[in-house]
């Protein structure tokens, strides 16, 4: 999965970025987009490796992409270089200044540059629709496929993402070469000063966030920087002296997922214990595909035992002869956690 982190310069995206990443690229206004990669951490893949001691443990891997913002004295945006680099994301996660930043005039207004932020997205893909529209009442172009984009476009005028058009309303499998950017699922960080990590995210600015159909997260990066930077025993106690629970990284990593409505099935064996994510609803074909398209084309059956029957049998042989392993055909909707072997022909 790739999740790009946007939004306006000074906003606190390479500080956000190390804190995920663990890497230590260094502030300052613009340069270059920086990537790094987390693994997605999951204790059933922990518990599977302990039993089965592969040769190799492959987790979930989520790669963050740091975009850097505009910077000119009159243009507070995003470039066109940045928006292009934003189409390439499976998910956006915008940073929003919360706090004061002396390189910038002004208290920080995070709801105004919320609006700015998703008005220039609504306004690009608007203005590629109409250039559609155009070219395609010229080309006679199929009527139904007209009437999708009318209605995206009427979508957009009324100030509303195309992401909150509901599925079966709009065939997306159609729009994929597009990369619309209000289609994208996004993320809002709510990036404070140290004195308000631990306070709930305004009633405002919740407000404005769920009217975008996106889903909001508030952490202090710099604060959870120095958190990253500690001993593990130490970073728990600090993180309760703040009042909270989990690092940025483990909340950000859960709100992406479920945005997206990820899910993890895996496979085992003395070779390779790893986490495939899914989407939720994956039939066991396409599930297989993600392993190889060898698996999909060939796909005869898939041998499914859920994690937890699996843990509770202690092994394979357990479970296959107290009925715990299931027979299912491509049809099956694949479950997180279910460990997953797939026979095939090719
Ligand atoms: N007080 C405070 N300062 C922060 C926080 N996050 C970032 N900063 C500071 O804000 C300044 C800019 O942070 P960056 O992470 O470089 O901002 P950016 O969004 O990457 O900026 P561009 O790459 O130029 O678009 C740095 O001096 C950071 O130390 C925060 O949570 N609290
Ligand atoms: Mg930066």
């Amino acid at each position: 999965m790739r999740i790009g982190l946007v939004g306006f310069a000074g906003s606190g995206k390479t500080t956000v970025f190390n804190t995920l990443t663990g890497l230590n690229v260094p502030l300052g206004f613009g340069g270059e987009v920086h990537l790094g990669t987390v693994k997605v951490p999951d204790a059933r893949i922990d518990t599977l490796s302990g039993m089965f001691s592969p040769k190799k443990t492959t987790f979930a891997e989520i790669v963050f992409s740091d975009i850097p913002g505009e910077h000119g004295a009159e243009h507070k945006g995003l470039s066109g270089k940045a928006l292009q680099q934003i189409r390439d994301q499976d998910v956006l996660c915008l940073v929003l200044r919360d706090f004061d930043n002396p390189a910038i005039e002004g208290a920080p207004n995070p709801g105004a540059d919320l609006d700015a932020f998703a008005t220039e997205c609504l306004f690009a893909d608007l203005a590629m629709i109409e250039r559609w529209l155009d070219r395609a009442k010229k080309e006679r172009k199929d009527a139904l496929e007209i009437s999708h984009f009318e209605m995206m476009k009427a979508t957009l005028e009324s100030e509303k993402p195309l992401r909150s058009i509901p599925p079966m309303m709009l065939d997306r499998s159609k729009l994929t070469s597009y990369g619309f950017l209000t289609d994208r699922p996004l993320l809002v960080v709510l990036n404070r000063s140290e004195a308000h990590v631990a306070d709930p995210m305004p009633f405002e600015i919740r407000t404005r966030i769920e009217s975008i159909s996106a889903a909001g997260l508030v952490l202090s990066a710099s604060v959870e920087a120095e958190i990253a930077a500690m001993e593990p025993a130490d970073q728990k106690v600090f993180l309760e002296d703040l009042g909270l629970t989990e690092s940025a990284l483990t909340r950000f990593i859960r709100t992406a997922y479920g945005l997206l409505d990820l899910i993890s099935f895996f496979t085992v064996g003395a070779d390779e214990v790893r986490a495939w994510p899914i989407l939720r609803s994956t039939k066991a074909k396409q599930a297989a595909g993600k392993i190889h398209s060898d698996l999909e084309r060939g796909f005869i059956r898939a041998e499914v035992i859920p994690y937890d029957h699996f843990i509770a049998c202690g092994s394979e042989h357990a479970a296959r002869d107290t009925g715990h392993l299931k027979v299912e055909g491509k049809d099956y909707t694949v479950m997180d956690g279910d460990i997953l072997h797939i026979r095939f022909n090719v």
